[in-house]
């Protein structure tokens, strides 16, 4: 099981304090006491959101504090409430309480929002104490302190991106190049016998993107059937949003005919039964480094014909990869679209049956 976890410290915002004063007005000798409230401090939410797939925006950037509430004025103007603020965490995330180790919040559906540290309430002003033999209060109460949380987040990554392609054409190497993953890399077929997760962070810092990709061990013709390690591995990436089918094009894959190299690796997708020969594919011209250019050239034709983007890319000397990147992140992106989209038409048709 992959596990992504953050550790994050939250500080929801103080009450304001309340206000101590007395009305003073021409003609009004002893003005009765007008010390308004604080306001309420701000409180910390926590909203799952479609839009993202891991912690590490967290793991950047690991506490949060929300605004205090104003203090009370006289006149018995109230005190502005802080304002609250909203973290966002990808579905799947479980909330811990990292001082006691209980869970917090377990969340299982898109926007689905929950407080996880309340502000502290506003100190009333000294007008909230008079009565009828009390007229003249000096008490005010200052604001109550906003609770102060440490968390643990907890997330069992998804793919969104699945690797595939022959033993051999380099799925590992690449996963390396882009992610912290560092699965064994080796020049024999069926070097990697487990799935390994990687995750890919595109664009500048602050604003980076994140998604999970899948490497997992090669297919060969007959994998269905069980042939070298069979398809067993292809239920991890059933729940991904996109694959990226990587072609060796160079002389050391041992075979001659690219296009039949294509062929066999979507047959035994679409074997597998799960529709994976039907999303979207990213498809790649592996190790052009040492490419065979007669190799290199038929595909492009291939891809062209089939109105296929096909990225060239040397996981070795990282040619390409750059563009490949963004290129996966704009799909996820767009796949993650259309997820969302799609789970707000299921909330709507839950909502048109039950007003039935
Ligand atoms: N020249 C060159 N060699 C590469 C490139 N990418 C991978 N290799 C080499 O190809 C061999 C296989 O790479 P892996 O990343 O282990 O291939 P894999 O697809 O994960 O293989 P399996 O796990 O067996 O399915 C290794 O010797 C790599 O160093 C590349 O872009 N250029
Ligand atoms: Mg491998």
């Amino acid at each position: 099981m992959f596990i992504d976890e953050a550790k994050i410290r939250v500080k929801a915002g103080d009450g304001g304090n309340g206000c101590m004063a007395f009305r003073r007005e021409k003609f009004v000798p002893r003005g009765g006491p007008s010390g308004g409230d604080g306001g309420r401090g701000g409180d910390i939410w926590m909203e799952s959101s479609e839009s993202h797939n891991t912690l590490v925006h967290f793991r950047f950037n690991p506490e949060y504090k929300a605004e205090r509430g104003r203090h009370g004025e006289g006149d018995k103007k109230t005190g502005r409430d802080g304002e609250s603020i909203v973290l966002k965490v990808p579905v799947g995330t479980v909330v811990y309480d990292e001082d006691t180790g209980a869970v917090v919040h377990d969340f299982s559906h898109v926007n689905e929002k929950v407080v996880i540290a309340r502000g502290g309430r506003g100190g009333r002003g000294n007008a909230q104490f008079a009565t009828s033999t009390h007229q003249a209060p000096r008490e005010h109460e200052e604001g109550r302190a906003g609770e102060d949380r440490n968390f643990r987040l907890e997330l069992k990554l998804l793919a969104d991106v699945g690797l595939v392609g022959y033993p051999n054409v380099g799925k590992s190497t690449l996963i390396s190049r882009i992610s912290a993953a560092r699965p064994k890399v080796a020049d024999y077929p069926f070097t990697t016998l487990e799935p390994n997760l990687g995750v890919v962070l595109v664009g500048d810092t602050g604003r980076e993107e994140s998604f999970v990709v899948a490497d997992i061990p090669g297919l060969i013709e007959g994998a269905h059937t069980g042939a070298g390690l069979g398809t067993q591995f292809l239920r991890h990436i059933e729940r991904t949003r996109l694959l990226v089918h990587l072609v060796d094009v160079s002389d050391g894959s041992g075979r001659t005919d690219v296009i039949q190299d294509v062929d066999v690796i979507r047959d035994e997708l679409e074997s597998f039964g799960a529709g994976l020969e039907k999303k979207p594919t990213i498809l790649i011209a592996s190790k052009i480094d040492v490419a065979n250019p007669e190799k290199l050239k038929k595909l492009k034709q291939w891809a062209t014909r089939r109105k296929l983007k096909l990225y060239p890319i040397s996981a070795v000397t990282g040619e390409g990869i750059e563009k490949l990147k963004f290129a996966m992140a704009a799909e996820v992106k767009t796949a993650r679209k259309a997820a969302a989209v799609a789970a707000l038409d299921l909330d709507e048709d839950h909502f048109s049956e039950r007003k039935a």
